[in-house]
């Protein structure tokens, strides 16, 4: 029986992924490693689990040889505002470990890879409305670099060696179960806590500031169709993504419709900087084109989910 692993887990994207993955495939083919213990995180129920560090090798490749591994999710990252602290630390985790899973591929026999990119491949000289899929690259975080070169990577590993291997540009990914940690866009999860615990936010970038954005469920159901694609109406490795984009203030007026007491301050720190390299808006036209790519989500469905959820969960 050939097995699924999701690296990577207890994240914000591996909390919801592994479950879904349970869904469609079945509780026994999923299997998951992490840095952290489940029981440190919001740990899901895995058929097999082991608290791994992507940069060991020797412990990676043994997992994948135990478990029968043949398609795996490469989730574990640095993320931009963290990376900008310790670029050296970004650079380690994010092009070395993608490496040794390329590696483990690349000698175990492994059919398939999925590794989120993001829009942190684009940088001051991309166009920042309607972002083009093939368009200037020149990111200016260490994020951004290391989603680049992976990017070649992936796509060096996939021409020479036949892995199937593809990618995804994220988007900010908002959702209730996990925490994101270290990004730029995690004001936009952060904004939703604070509004239902404190009715106050103090926001780290500027109410003007427009990011794209995707709901956790739309981001789940693009990474398990992406695999599941027909690869000959695929003609690219990587593809754009997004489901909405709103300022700051735009979605700090959606969540007053639901909680009409909420204000916001805004203090725009370093993160600032990072956000005004990206892009506002996204052309995802490719993915929608070659494997029917089509999110449900907008900002006012979204937020009514996220308050909705968010309040069983807090109050
Ligand atoms: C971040 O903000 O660093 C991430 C991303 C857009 O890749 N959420």
């Amino acid at each position: 029986m050939k097995r699924i692993l999701v690296i990577g887990s207890c994240g914000q994207i591996g909390s919801e992924l592994v479950p879904a993955l349970q869904n469609v495939e079945g509780i026994e083919i999923v299997c998951a490693t992490d840095k952290k213990n489940p029981q440190d995180g919001n740990g899901s129920n895995f058929a097999c689990f082991d608290q791994l560090d992507v940069l060991d090798y020797d412990a990676l490749e043994n997992f994948v040889k135990d478990n029968n591994i043949d398609t795996i999710y490469h989730l574990a990252s640095l993320l931009s505002a963290t990376g900008e602290k310790y670029p050296q630390t970004a650079w380690n985790l994010n092009i070395n470990g993608l490496m040794n899973v390329l590696e483990v591929a690349r000698k175990n026999d492994i059919k398939r890879i999925v590794w989120p990119s993001s829009i942190a491949v684009f940088g001051p000289t991309t166009p920042r409305e309607n972002t083009p899929n093939d368009t200037i690259l020149q990111p200016s975080t260490m994020y951004g670099i290391t989603k680049v070169t992976g990017e070649l990577m992936i796509t060096y590993y996939a021409e020479k060696y036949g892995i199937n291997i593809r990618s995804v540009r994220l988007p900010g990914i908002i959702s209730c179960e996990t925490l994101p940690g270290g990004g730029t866009t995690d004001y936009a999860v952060e904004i939703f806590y604070e509004a239902i615990k404190n009715q106050h936010y103090e926001c780290f970038l500027e109410k003007t500031t427009i990011l794209p954005m995707l709901y956790m469920s739309d981001c789940v159901k693009a990474l398990i169709q992406i695999i599941q694609a027909d690869p000959s109406r695929m003609h690219h490795r990587v593809y754009n993504l997004t489901g909405m984009s709103f300022s700051c203030a735009e979605l700090a007026h959606e969540i007053r419709k639901h909680i009409p007491d909420f204000t916001i301050d805004y203090k725009p720190d370093s993160r600032q900087q990072i956000a005004d390299s990206w892009p506002m808006t996204i052309d995802d036209s490719l993915a929608r084109e070659e494997w029917g790519w089509k999110p449900i989500y907008t900002i006012e469905t979204m937020a009514l989910d996220m308050v909705q959820k968010l309040r069983k969960k807090l109050l």
